[in-house]
C-alpha cells in the first residue's frame, strides 16, 4: 500500500511542475487535496494579499508588507520588512528599539517567523544589542537546522551573520527605568497595561500560502532571561498552510500555557470563522484558568486560508490592522467584556 503522506507528497511536487491535475487524487475531501486543485486550476485568492497585525501601529506594518507583496516580492520578504518597521520605530516602547528594558536595564527582544508551504519556522528569544530580531529570526529558519537560538548563542549567531551591535536602550527608557529604580527595589515586575504590547503580523498570498512573524520587547522590567509567548511556535505566533494563521498579544504567561496561537488554528479547523476562533480560544482559556477575563489580559488576531480574518481580546478596546487591495485600516476586536484594555503599552506616550 502507498503511504499517504508520501503519496500527498510526491502529488504535491508534481502538481507544483503543472504534471498532475488534481482530478487523480484519490481523497476529494481533504484540505491537501483543496490545495491541490486550486494549484492545478491556477485559481486566485480574490482578496489576496492581505496582511493583518496587532495594535494600530501594525497598520504601518501591513501597509509595507503589503507594499512588497503587491509587486511579487516573496512573501517572507514583506512580513521581516513589515515588522522591521514597528521595531525600528524608537517611539514604539514594545518591540524592537527603544523597547522597555528588563529588570536590570536591558532591553532582551523575542521574536519568530513561519512559512506555511513548507511548515519552516525560525525563532529567537531574550536577544540583546540587536535591532531587528526578526530578521535573526528568519536567518535561524532558513540557515541553520534549528528552529529557535536564544540569549548570547542567538546574539553571537546575529553577528555573525552580519548584524550590527546596536544600543536599544532609548534615553527615555533609560530615564524610566532609573526613576522607577529610585521608586521600587521590588525584584518581581508588576502587571500593567503600559508595560507590554508586541506586533504579530500575519499574511496570505495571492496563491493562498500563509506567512506569519512576532516580534516585542515583551513584558516591562521582566526577570532578565524572562521568555514570554511571542518567539513560541504555537503560543505568540502559528502558521498552518492547510487552515490559517493567527498570532497573540497580551500577557505571554497566559498565551503560552494553553498554546494560544495553535489553539485559535485549530478552532477555525474545525470550522470556526478567524473571529468566532479567536473567541472561542479566549473563552477555553478562562474555562481551565482561575482567573478572570480581565486578568488574563489575552488578544488573539487570526486569518484564515481564504483571506478573511478578524480578532478578538478579553478586554474592551483591542485595536488591530488589516491591509487588502481594498482596504487598509484599524478595527477595532470583539470582547469578552466590557472593561477597557487600557492604553497600547508604551506606544501612546
Ligand atoms: C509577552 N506577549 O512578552 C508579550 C507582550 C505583549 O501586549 O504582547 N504585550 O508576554
Amino acid at each position: 500500500m502507498i503511504d499517504r503522506r508520501k503519496f500527498l507528497k510526491s502529488s504535491l511536487s508534481l502538481s507544483a511542475a503543472g504534471v498532475v491535475a488534481s482530478q487523480n487524487v484519490t481523497d476529494s475531501n481533504s484540505t491537501f487535496n483543496k490545495q491541490l486543485d486550486l494549484k492545478a486550476s491556477g485559481s486566485n485568492f480574490p482578496n489576496a494579499p492581505v496582511f493583518v497585525a496587532t495594535w494600530p501601529f501594525g497598520k504601518f506594518a501591513c501597509e509595507k508588507a503589503f507594499e512588497i507583496a503587491s509587486t511579487n516580492q516573496p512573501m517572507l520578504d514583506a512580513i521581516e520588512q513589515g515588522i522591521g518597521v514597528t521595531e525600528s520605530d524608537i517611539k514604539n516602547a514594545s518591540v524592537g528599539i527603544g523597547g522597555i528594558p528588563n529588570a536590570e536595564g536591558k532591553v532582551e527582544l523575542d521574536a519568530c517567523i513561519m512559512a506555511g508551504p513548507q511548515h519552516q519556522a525560525g525563532s529567537v528569544a531574550g536577544i540583546q544589542d540587536i535591532a531587528h530580531p526578526i530578521s535573526v529570526a528568519r536567518k535561524v529558519m532558513e540557515q541553520t537546522p534549528h528552529v529557535m537560538l536564544v540569549g548570547e548563542g542567538a546574539k553571537k549567531f546575529a553577528l555573525s551573520n552580519g548584524f550590527a551591535e546596536t544600543n536599544l536602550l532609548s534615553e527615555k527608557q533609560r530615564r524610566r527605568w532609573e526613576d522607577r529604580q529610585k521608586e521600587s527595589n521590588q525584584p518581581q515586575p508588576e502587571i500593567n497595561e503600559d508595560h507590554h504590547d508586541t506586533i504579530a503580523m500575519l499574511g496570505v498570498d495571492t496563491q493562498g500560502n500563509l506567512y506569519g512573524g512576532c516580534s516585542t520587547s515583551g513584558w516591562g522590567y521582566k526577570i532578565p532571561g524572562r521568555v514570554g509567548d511571542s518567539p513560541i511556535i504555537g503560543g505568540g505566533l502559528y502558521v498552518d498552510n492547510t487552515v490559517g494563521a493567527a498570532g497573540a498579544t497580551g500577557l505571554g504567561e497566559n498565551v503560552m500555557r494553553y498554546c494560544g496561537s495553535f489553539l485559535v488554528v485549530e478552532m477555525m479547523r474545525q470550522g470556526a470563522n478567524p473571529t468566532e476562533a479567536c473567541v472561542q480560544a479566549i473563552r477555553r482559556i478562562e474555562s481551565l484558568d482561575p482567573k478572570s477575563f480581565d486578568e488574563l489580559s489575552v488578544n488573539f488576531i487570526a486569518l484564515a486560508k481564504d483571506g478573511t480574518f478578524g480578532a478578538a481580546g478579553t478586554n474592551k478596546g483591542f485595536k488591530f490592522s488589516v491591509t487588502t487591495k481594498n482596504q487598509s485600516e484599524i478595527l477595532t476586536a470583539k470582547s469578552m467584556t466590557d472593561n477597557p484594555i487600557g492604553p497600547e503599552g508604551g506606544n501612546r506616550k
